[in-house]
């Protein structure tokens, strides 16, 4: 065990952090102003992930930090591009992902972990979404359950062709989002979703995909697998189910890559929408 002066945190480059005193902003929880948020936003669930996306920027500042969701924008091949941490769950990203779009944001790329359902996924290994199963809660009230969560098929195409361009053959399909981490075993129900050909399991897609829907944003979503499909022990050497996500190296090697391909994919969204090529939005 490695102590904490040894903790990959406290190694991580310290990045600017913007004096945010005495300033009103426009955004109950997000504490940025418009113009400090790119239309192209990555929101990973976890600050770590957030903040290594927000490493990968050149001239990156932090522009907000509260409540979990730290803000971080910067350019990535001249394209200005925003990282939000969602925290874990629906009811969160939502918060994020509102108060990102009502500051100008409407292209999202959700760069999360997820535990995989499917045989012979392994840990590190990428997924990307073209829907979620909607276990979660969070925007039942927005549209209702049998309105389907879908990934703009744009984004998905984007992350389908950065991911093969940077020579990773990524899964692709549909994943589940639900809202209970430690939810009491059913085996019915993961029988029904490995059954029906569901990839993996996480908690903040479809909200992501229901609120692209409802307010017209082009939102995508990769992940990167925490777990394989015997668990983590078949890949990786934990106790655990699921892999560390600071330690484990095929899970590291795996998040990095997703981080490569979500930045790429981002960029090909913005350059091809500024040519004028017939985007919706
Ligand atoms: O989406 C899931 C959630 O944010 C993936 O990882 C977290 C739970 O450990």
């Amino acid at each position: 065990m490695s102590d904490r002066s040894d903790n990959q945190l406290t190694q991580r480059p310290k990045l600017e952090v913007a004096d945010v005193s005495g300033i009103q902003y426009p955004q109950h929880h997000i504490k940025a102003m418009p113009d400090e948020i790119s239309r192209y936003c990555f929101v990973p669930g976890d600050h770590i992930r957030g903040q290594k996306i927000a490493e990968r920027l050149s001239n990156v500042v932090q522009v907000s930090a509260n409540r979990a969701m730290f803000v971080h924008t910067g350019t990535y091949r001249g394209v200005k591009m925003t990282v939000c941490s969602t925290g874990m769950g629906g009811p969160q990203a939502a918060i994020a992902i509102e108060e990102l779009g009502m500051l100008g944001a409407d292209t999202f790329i959700r760069v999360g972990s997820a535990g995989a359902l499917q045989p012979g996924i392994a840990v590190g290994d990428i997924a990307i979404a073209t829907a979620a199963y909607r276990d979660g809660g969070a925007t039942r009230r927005l549209l209702p359950i049998p309105f389907p969560a879908v990934a703009d098929f744009h984004v998905t195409q984007a992350l389908l062709d950065s991911a093969r361009e940077s020579g990773t053959d990524p899964y692709l399909g549909v994943v589940a989002s639900t809202d209970i981490f430690y939810a009491p075993p059913n085996q019915d129900f993961d029988k029904m979703l490995t059954d029906a050909g569901t990839l993996c399991i996480e908690m903040e897609t479809d909200t992501l995909f229901i609120l692209g829907q409802l307010r017209k944003f082009r939102c995508g979503a990769l992940f990167v697998m925490d777990t394989g499909d015997q668990g983590c022990k078949a890949t990786c050497d934990s106790e655990k189910p699921w892999a560390d996500h600071a330690a484990d190296t095929g899970f590291l090697r795996g998040e990095d890559n997703a981080i490569g391909i979500a930045l790429e994919a981002m960029r090909r969204l913005a350059v091809f929408k500024s040519r004028g090529n017939g985007i919706h939005l």
